[in-house]
């Protein structure tokens, strides 16, 4: 396939001020009529050329006169037409087939609804037309369909009018007054349930919202209005920012390739991000579905009202939007609280989502997808949703608050809002913008360093060095950065040169009591925990002098991890459990507990040492008690490193050792601090008087009471086993159930599992969004082998079609359950798999076929297998565009 380049890029030379869409709706086959008033300003005549997939071409006409087949030329992904004048207007008459539209990106059924799903390029496959994001057009969209079976037709901005077409079909027509690009354009048409509201926005109009959801689901859509109209408040207090639409709606769908779509006005939402209740979604998916309404609604003005000019500025929209969906969720987490305790509970969400970047972005700088941000080259774009584009944008977008402050941000961002509302543009654009605010604040100095953020790839390491001098009382630090070429960089001839880049440094001194030390003069940051200092790392290497400090101190490193780096420092093991019980930052202070951790599994792999767990579980015990930290945060330090996360640490990498240590620590600390389990387990108990809520302390509580259970399980607890089932049966909601499941799933005996999983589907097996879960906690359990998958999969619930089933099931196994998945049989499942829904959807099918992205890694007994299963994928004589460009960089 050939490779699209950054560095290309040319505006497209028409501009294109009004689309008329006329679909007449079915779903065997749908006909569309495109209208589209093109315009040339200046410059010569060249060709129009109009982007189409799978669609049948019934007729095409240049202001009015129908063209004959040699007056156009019709390529298998292109329309190209002649123009002859510099205004004109195209009209085509086009057919596509929804129900045979397995891919779920254009115009597709999912249970009795249509639904289309635009981003990135799927608006080709219901029309033709110019579809990349420049190209920003009026929308007026008439929509016809079978009255009885689609009984509601939606599509963007504002319903014009409605009427009966007399002969079984109505009508109904939209008009969007804002400009928008192609990949915004949204059509739902079926028969849904509706929850609306109606709310006043800061500037006095009145909007009406609405959530759209199968009938029988309405029940389960207060929370997502209720998040919505939090994001919808929370936007106008911290970014001053509206909603601009006199009507917003969400449709939740059943089958869907991605979480949600933040089309203008009509956002379509995987059913899993839309739906719950107390019995059926977890604390969790409460939050999640908090973060995806909140990052779709937000989407509204960073990536709507200001959108990208092209698909490598991908992460301009993105990762802005991702951060503000962190924060919102965070102050959602924090609210009503002060202090050290809002801290706390801010520094929660902070935790889950640098945990998840280690988990899924650091993985991928470190292999052979690894890309900046700003990507510079692509074969197929669908594969760049990736979470380095996504999370690590959010960081990067992160790192320019931390250096600009809150209010230099704010700054930034409305300085971005007046100089690029309404268009397309450029992250360069985006950083322009910042950089006023930061110039504004800082003469003489500016962002050139930092931005080159968005076009290196890798996980730069920061080394660390500490000297103190007692007799002056100083105490020097020293920083040096490196970031060796990562992914495509060591493919390219001359290799890449990589300049240093910016890196804000957030440290903490601490006494040899764990005090906070403040240099003489030194200035704390405002964004930190007491006595936080910000080093802005802009040079290879770099020291820093302080003076007044006249006891060897103990260095926090990376507070609220300032920055999306790899720390290097040694030090004891001794400063980390000090860190652990006294950083007065929460986020630091968590991560020395994982450092003290990820140590002793590390050493116990490589090293095959059985290094004593005693500081491990004196400093736990410790914190177990501290009465002073919120249940939630407790969970999240008493939590080993997630297995994916330490596999990644080893050289070569070294799954299986991984998960045997991992699960003996996990026993070991089951039974050392049993007491301590015993004890929380108890104390965390819901009140079954009180009404489930999915607040932040009872949700802590919850998982901290789970968390208990798995390691009295892990522990050989005699009454665990015991207390788990009691558990599941008594449990009032799906979070406790589902802590109980998951802890008989990781460590249960097997006769009191397979009664667990029979009993769950009994009495589940009507609800899909629940029967995913049944599927995933079996995909991901460690007594899931190959053989036991393959036998879910023959299950008769199961799909590969609908996307949500095939993640619950087939991610679940090759991503989530490292000790089985690392096999030959376990790569030869993913290969068959691989190949088997790139049949179906090749957006789906690309990222199963990451799984093993950093094979070349493995140890040398699992190097062999999983090269074979990758040869036999590529091999394979129909790839899809999509699944080619992952398998062949893989191999490169
Ligand atoms: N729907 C996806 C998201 O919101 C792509 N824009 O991130
Ligand atoms: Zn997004």
């Amino acid at each position: 396939p050939p490779t699209i380049s950054r560095h290309d890029y040319q505006p497209f030379p028409y501009a294109l001020p009004e689309v008329a869409l006329q679909l007449e709706l079915d779903a065997a086959r749908t006909r569309v009529t495109t209208r589209m008033s093109f315009e040339r300003a200046a410059g010569e005549l060249v060709p129009l050329v109009l982007n189409g997939q799978d669609l049948s071409l019934e007729s095409v006409a240049i202001d009015g006169v129908p063209l004959g087949p040699d007056a156009y030329e019709l390529h298998d992904e292109m329309l190209v037409l002649h123009p002859q004048a510099r205004r004109f207007t195209v009209e085509i008459v086009s057919t596509c087939c929804p129900e045979a539209n397995s891919t779920l990106m254009g115009l597709y059924v999912s249970g009795r609804h249509l639904f289309t799903q635009c981003e990135a390029e799927g608006f080709r496959r219901i029309t033709w037309f110019p579809d990349r994001p420049d190209v920003m057009a009026r929308y007026r969209v008439t929509l016809q369909a079978d009255t009885a079976h689609y009984p509601l037709l939606l599509s963007n901005g504002n319903l014009l009018s409605q009427r009966d077409l007399g002969d079984g079909r109505h009508e109904a027509v939209w008009e969007d007054p804002h400009p928008k690009p192609s990949y915004l354009f949204a059509v739902v048409a079926g028969d849904f349930a509706c929850r609306e509201e109606r709310i006043t926005t800061r500037s006095g109009r009145e909007v009406l919202l609405q959530v759209y959801s199968d009938h029988g689901a309405e029940n389960r859509t207060e929370w997502a209005m209720d998040c919505l109209i939090r994001a919808i408040r929370w936007d106008e207090a911290r970014y001053d920012l509206e909603l601009d639409l006199d009507r917003f709606m969400i449709v939740a769908a059943r089958d869907f390739n991605m979480g949600a779509m933040e089309n203008k006005g009509l956002n379509v939402f995987n059913s899993a991000y839309v739906l719950a209740d107390p019995a059926t979604a977890t604390d969790a998916t409460y939050r999640a579905i908090e973060a995806v309404i909140g990052h779709e609604y937000f989407h509204n003005w960073t990536g709507n009202r200001v959108t990208c000019r092209d698909w490598f500025q991908l992460s301009l929209k993105e990762g802005l939007t991702v951060f503000r969906d962190q924060e919102f969720s965070a102050d959602m987490l924090a609210h009503g609280l002060q202090g050290a305790a809002a801290a706390s509970a801010r520094a929660v969400k902070r935790i889950d989502d640098v945990s998840a970047l280690r988990i899924a972005q650091f993985p991928e700088d470190a292999g052979p997808m690894a890309h900046p941000i700003r990507p510079e080259s692509y074969q197929e774009i669908a594969n760049f949703y990736t979470a380095t584009i996504y999370e690590k944008g959010a960081e990067v977008i992160r790192m320019q608050q931390t250096l600009l402050g809150r209010e230099g941000f704010r700054e930034g961002l409305d300085e971005y809002f007046r100089r690029h509302d309404g268009q397309a543009v450029t992250c360069d654009d985006f950083i322009a913008a910042m950089e006023s605010a930061y110039i504004r604040r800082n003469p003489g100095r500016d962002l050139q360093v930092f931005r080159h953020w968005y076009s290196q790839a890798g996980t730069p390491r920061v080394t660390v060095r500490m000297q103190h001098d007692p007799q002056a009382q100083t105490c020097t630090i020293s920083l040096s950065q490196s970031n060796p070429p990562a992914g495509i960089e060591l493919l390219q001839n001359p290799p890449a040169t990589k300049p240093p880049l910016h890196i804000p440094v957030a440290i903490g001194l601490l006494s040899p009591t764990g005090a906070v030390v403040l240099p003489q003069g030194a200035q704390p940051h405002p964004l930190g925990a007491p006595g936080t200092l910000l080093l802005e790392l802009t040079e290879a290497e770099q020291s820093w002098t302080f003076h007044g400090v006249a006891e060897r101190p103990v260095l926090s490193l990376l507070r609220d991890f300032s920055a999306p780096v790899i720390i290097d420092y040694a030090r004891p093991d001794t400063e980390l459990a000090l860190l652990a019980r006294h950083d007065s930052d929460p986020f630091a202070r968590w991560e020395a507990g994982q450092e003290l951790a990820r140590g002793l599994v590390l050493g116990r792999v490589q090293a095959q040492l059985n290094t004593a767990a005693d500081l491990l579980c004196d400093t736990w015990a410790a914190l177990a008690q501290d009465t002073a930290l919120s249940p939630a945060y407790l969970a999240r330090v008493l939590t080993l490193p997630a297995q994916r996360e330490l596999i990644e640490l080893t050289t070569p990498m070294e799954p299986q050792a991984v998960v045997q240590v991992h699960r003996a620590l996990t026993q070991e600390l089951g039974g050392r601090l049993q007491d301590h389990w015993v004890r929380l387990y108890g104390a965390m108990a819901d009140d079954p008087a009180t009404p489930y809520s999915p607040d932040p302390d009872s949700a802590g509580r919850r998982a901290l009471r789970a968390l208990a259970l798995t390691y009295l399980l892990a522990g050989g607890h005699p009454q665990a086993a015991q207390w788990a089932m009691q558990h599941y049966e008594a449990a009032t909601n799906m979070s406790e159930r589902m802590g109980a499941l998951n802890a008989l799933a990781t460590w249960g005996p097997e006769e009191v599992r397979t009664a667990a999983y029979q009993h769950f589907y009994d009495m589940w097996q009507d609800d899909p969004l629940v029967i995913d879960r049944w599927f995933s906690v079996q995909a991901a359990s460690p007594f899931t082998g190959v053989g036991e998958v393959q036998a879910l999969m023959l299950h008769p619930a199961f799909s590969l079609r609908n996307p949500n089933r095939a993640r619950s099931v087939i991610f679940q196994f090759c991503m989530n359950n490292p000790g089985n998945a690392h096999s030959a049989a376990g790569y030869a499942f993913w290969a068959d798999q691989v190949l088997a829904l790139d049949a179906l959807n090749p957006e789906i099918a690309a990222r199963l076929a990451r799984a093993f992205d950093n094979w070349a890694r493995y140890t040398p007994a699992l190097r062999e297998p999983a090269r074979e299963a990758l040869q036999r994928i590529v091999q394979h004589p129909t790839l899809s565009r999509n699944v080619a460009e992952i398998v062949n960089k893989s191999l490169s």
